[in-house]
């Protein structure tokens, strides 16, 4: 039977997540942490690590910097909780915590009000995202050669010399899925599918991960998809697609953050686009972007002169100002991206 080597990954990733092992010592308080707006990958790997840390007799508890994501909540324990800093309960973990284990950030910026709570803790992050100027944490594997911070953890569990459990295997199933497009994007490798292998072994029900991961759309939901779709532009010159929402699109149908989701994939899908965006008004006015490359353009690096971050092929950025502004500066930006 062929397994993810756990003796192939790299040298700098395996010695990076030694010294993380060795930081979980059983008995210890963790607190659990992602990015604001945990998405699939964020969730699916706390979710693991939350199952795996208590299984080594560690306490661990999920304390985000914004609710955890209703539609992953099925990954949680019985009687296991996810907190936010409002919470009495995130609160007293945080402070009874030994450790904070940051998954799929290193930015400050994106902890909200969990940040300044690991102030004199230390402060474990294992994250797949490039390392910029402002990561912080004071035992860091950051990996982008990683396609989910989900595979590191995997690596993480398998480095203890445990078996993955089914609880485990959902949720890292979950953030791999999730991150890689369900294996179609580009961070996808053979180890992924190697990975994942070794997660259906340990349990995981394919169809039962689609129901539960795609096949969510509510009315609201669906509503907003249509307006997405009336709003959809393509650029007569460029191998660019756009999506532009309103605040009101949000507010009148009634979806939610986790309702767009993926919207912006309905314009990476027609043939021919390379760059594919979402602008998103927000209440206060500024506007927010996503961008997706399936070319050779780097939206990463587009992202970063925009003040945002990201991946080569999937990143993001908010901009100070109104979205026809936004969309004006954003398209001259990828078009100087794409000559
Ligand atoms: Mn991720």
């Amino acid at each position: 039977m062929r397994r993810p080597k756990i003796n192939s990954i790299d040298r700098a990733r395996r010695s990076g997540l030694q010294r993380v092992l060795q930081e979980l010592e059983p008995g210890r308080s963790v607190v659990l942490s992602t990015h604001l707006n945990a998405d699939g990958d964020g969730a699916g790997s706390q979710a693991a690590a939350a199952h795996w840390l208590a299984r080594r007799g560690l306490q661990a508890v999920i304390v985000n910097p914004t609710p955890f994501p209703d539609s992953f909540r099925f990954l949680l324990a019985d009687g296991m909780e996810a907190w936010t800093p409002a919470d009495p309960e995130g609160e007293k973990a945080m402070r009874d915590a030994d450790v904070f284990l940051v998954l799929d950030t290193a930015e400050p910026s994106r902890l909200g009000a969990v940040m300044s709570r690991t102030e004199g803790r230390r402060m474990l992050v294992v994250d797949h995202h490039p390392p910029t100027s402002s990561s912080v944490g004071d035992v860091v594997v950051c990996d982008p050669t990683a396609c989910a911070t989900g595979e590191l953890v995997f690596d993480l569990i398998r480095l203890a010399g445990d078996e993955i459990t089914r609880e485990e295997a959902d949720g890292l199933y979950v953030a791999i899925a999730t991150d890689t497009g369900s294996f179609r994007f580009g961070n996808t490798t053979a180890r992924t599918h190697e990975i994942a292998a070794d997660l259906l072994r340990a349990g995981v029900d394919p169809e039962s991960m689609y129901l539960r991961i795609y096949a969510q759309y509510t009315p609201a939901g669906l509503e907003l998809v249509r307006r997405a779709l009336e709003r959809l532009e393509v650029a007569d010159d460029l191998p660019v697609a756009w999506i532009s929402l309103r605040h009101a699109d949000l507010a009148q149908t009634g979806a939610t953050k986790e309702d767009l989701e993926g919207i912006v994939e309905y314009a990476r899908r027609i043939r021919g686009v390379q760059v594919a965006l979402l602008f998103r008004e927000l209440h206060d006015g500024s506007t927010k972007i996503s961008l997706r490359s399936s070319g050779d353009a780097d939206v990463a690096a587009v992202a970063r002169r925009l003040g945002g971050g990201g991946h080569v092929k999937a990143a993001g950025a908010v901009i100070p100002e109104a979205l026809e502004a936004a969309e004006a500066r954003v398209l001259d930006e990828v078009r100087e991206a794409l000559s």
